[in-house]
């Protein structure tokens, strides 16, 4: 398949060590993925769905054990503990090496080494970058399949190149005891055993585009960002593009495919996605601040997701598309998960086999539900009904206002602009957010998350909190605006007070309002925020009293949060000093 030495001793080396029956280059033609799927159906790997509701998809179910990513058991292996830093877990990485070889030596052995040639971004993208991943799963090939460029055309790009993302994952018995999901930045090498759950086998999605390419992206002057990208089209046809950062099962899949509200449709306005999760970014040759999607499908979170929540993703999953730890329904051959609608199928089988029980369904209580909470469809972005023009080019996208968020029941206002560069990446250094089923442990905490990527930065915290602050000063006025959004303030009874979905693009147009200096706003001690009637409630049931009470900044509450940050900050060696005398700006400000 290739002649590129660096790549040859690789493959040698994986063959030595995993002993496998069989070598299967994926070449990308679609015949030889139809035999995967053939032949993933016929060992009950997958099932096979409705051909005429569900033309192309399948279903599969993982391990009861092996349903979210494993952040305890997720390394950075670099060659200096510190480089790690104090938000990463660390092993030396010769340790671990042997530690990882020990466990996946000779489990190939019966079964078939399948060789990914990939790339993350459009092949031959001066933004793209090449990986080879080997796994024992069919499973894996074909969401690889889906999620990134595959097949022969990769390795014809990469030529001789050595500069290329080594993936080992093996399936080994799948037991919780002896999965680990390492990076080891420094070799552009990561190893996953003992999972074959999404995140941590698709070795393209966290573990390469976040946590190797951000370690790379700091070393050559980029970003690689835990974040969806979306065109915002106005009337008189010009895109905006915003970059928006949250934490997993957070909304970003959809944000990144909004349906405007009515009124805003018929004046012409469109919103068009080119990524729900990851975005890559370099500055351009004009100076402006320039993404790409380094994927190629969505892996979204099922549960919640309907006709009214996201029509654009629904469709996406219309086609061509893998379910995981879906229920499914007999009746039909179709899947169903909670929040799809309100028929709750009397005839299917839960995420775990077994027939279930639609008596049993309370919203309350996962343990009866019939799909899992972080159940997941992997479908091409190509189905996307408003999949961005841009999104296969390759050249990006200039980004106008990068946006953090979280789920916060309290505390953080609708949205708020930070003052200037450095003090939007202190916003987004204090982020924090309740946690979700897209990882394992408990649900519902808040806990810190910088950016979103606590668990994805490949490298230190506080070093990469320095290359924020570096890319702002090369960035100059040419840097985008800094936002902070929050749709998930509640009220007392804990019912959510802004409607979010479709309705948070009022919040995005007054964002670009802003970016573009159309909009007025006022001071707070934590930045700007918009005057009430700035955002436009056309429509929408909602008094500009409760508007108020989200765009409040409760200043005792603030002044218990930078209390909060000054502790947390107190975990980073490396903590900029520019940060530090932002958090005191920002206690000064609460004391005016
Ligand atoms: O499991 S994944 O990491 O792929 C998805 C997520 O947690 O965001
Ligand atoms: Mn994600």
């Amino acid at each position: 398949m290739t002649t590129n030495a660096t790549v040859t001793k690789w493959i040698e080396e994986m063959k030595a060590l995993l002993n496998p029956d069989q070598v299967v280059w994926i070449t990308g033609d679609e015949a030889q993925l139809e035999a995967l799927r053939e032949e993933a159906v016929k060992t009950g790997e997958l099932e096979k769905l409705n051909e005429e509701k569900l033309p192309g998809c399948y279903l599969h179910r993982t391990r009861q054990n092996d349903v979210a990513r494993v952040e305890d058991r997720t390394f950075i292996c670099t060659s200096v503990k510190e480089d790690a830093g104090p938000t990463n877990n660390w092993c030396a990485p010769a340790e671990m090496y042997k530690k990882l070889y020990d466990i996946a030596r000779g489990t190939y052995q019966g079964r078939t080494m399948y060789i990914i040639p990939f790339s993350m971004g459009p092949i031959g993208s001066p933004l793209a970058k090449a990986g080879i991943e080997v796994t024992d799963s069919i499973y894996v090939v074909l969401n690889m399949a889906i999620m990134t460029r595959v097949g022969t055309k990769v390795l014809e790009v990469l030529g001789d190149s050595n500069d290329w993302v080594r993936g080992l994952h093996a399936k080994c018995d799948v037991d919780p005891e002896k999965r680990y999901i390492c990076q080891f930045p420094e070799d552009n090498t990561i190893i996953s055993v003992n999972s074959a759950y999404g995140g941590n086998v698709l070795l393209g999605k966290k573990c390469f585009a976040l946590r190797i390419a951000s370690y790379q992206g700091w070393k050559e002057g980029w970003m690689a960002e835990h974040m969806l990208i979306l065109g915002i089209e106005n009337p008189q046809g010009e895109v905006k593009y915003i970059a928006a950062a949250f934490p997993s099962a957070c909304g970003k899949t959809n944000l990144a495919m909004l349906i405007p509200p009515e009124y805003l449709r018929k004046k012409g306005y469109k919103v068009w996605t080119v990524g729900d999760d990851i975005a890559w970014m370099r500055i351009g040759a004009d100076g402006r601040l320039y993404a790409i999607n380094p994927e190629n499908g969505f892996f979204g979170v099922a549960p919640g997701t309907n006709e009214k929540s996201n029509f654009n993703a629904l469709a996406s999953t219309k086609k061509n598309t893998i379910f995981t730890n879906v229920a499914h329904d007999l009746n039909d051959n179709t899947v169903w998960w909670e929040g799809l609608n309100k028929d709750l199928p009397q005839n299917a089988i839960d995420w775990k086999g077994n027939p279930w029980d639609p008596s049993k369904f309370d919203k309350a209580d996962k343990s009866t539900c019939a799909a899992h909470p972080n159940s997941r469809f992997t479908a091409p972005a190509v189905n996307c009904p408003c999949i961005s023009e841009e999104f296969d080019k390759g050249a990006g996208v200039p980004i106008s206002a990068i946006v953090f968020g979280g789920r916060r029941a309290k505390l953080a206002p609708l949205v708020y602009q930070s003052k200037d560069w450095n003090n939007g990446v202190f916003v987004g250094a204090i982020m924090a957010s309740e946690t979700t089923a897209a990882a394992a442990g408990a649900v519902g905490v808040v806990r810190h998350d910088p950016m979103a990527m606590l668990p994805f930065c490949g490298y230190n915290m506080g070093d990469y909190f320095q290359h924020w602050l570096d890319m702002g000063a090369k960035l100059g006025d040419k840097a985008p605006k800094i936002f902070n959004v929050n749709w998930f303030r509640t009220d007392d009874e804990g019912n959510f007070i802004w409607p979010g979905f479709g309705d948070n693009m009022r919040v995005l147009n007054w964002i670009i309002d802003r970016c573009e200096g159309k909009a007025e706003a006022s001071e707070t001690a934590i930045g700007y925020i918009p005057q009430p009637e700035d955002i436009d409630l056309t429509d929408l049931d909602m008094d500009i009293e409760t508007l108020k009470s989200i765009l409040t900044v409760d200043k005792q509450a603030w002044v218990d949060y930078a209390a909060d940050v000054t502790e947390y900050f107190k975990k980073f060696d490396r903590l900029p000093a520019e940060l530090a005398s932002q958090l005191e700006s920002l206690k000064a400000n609460l004391n005016k």
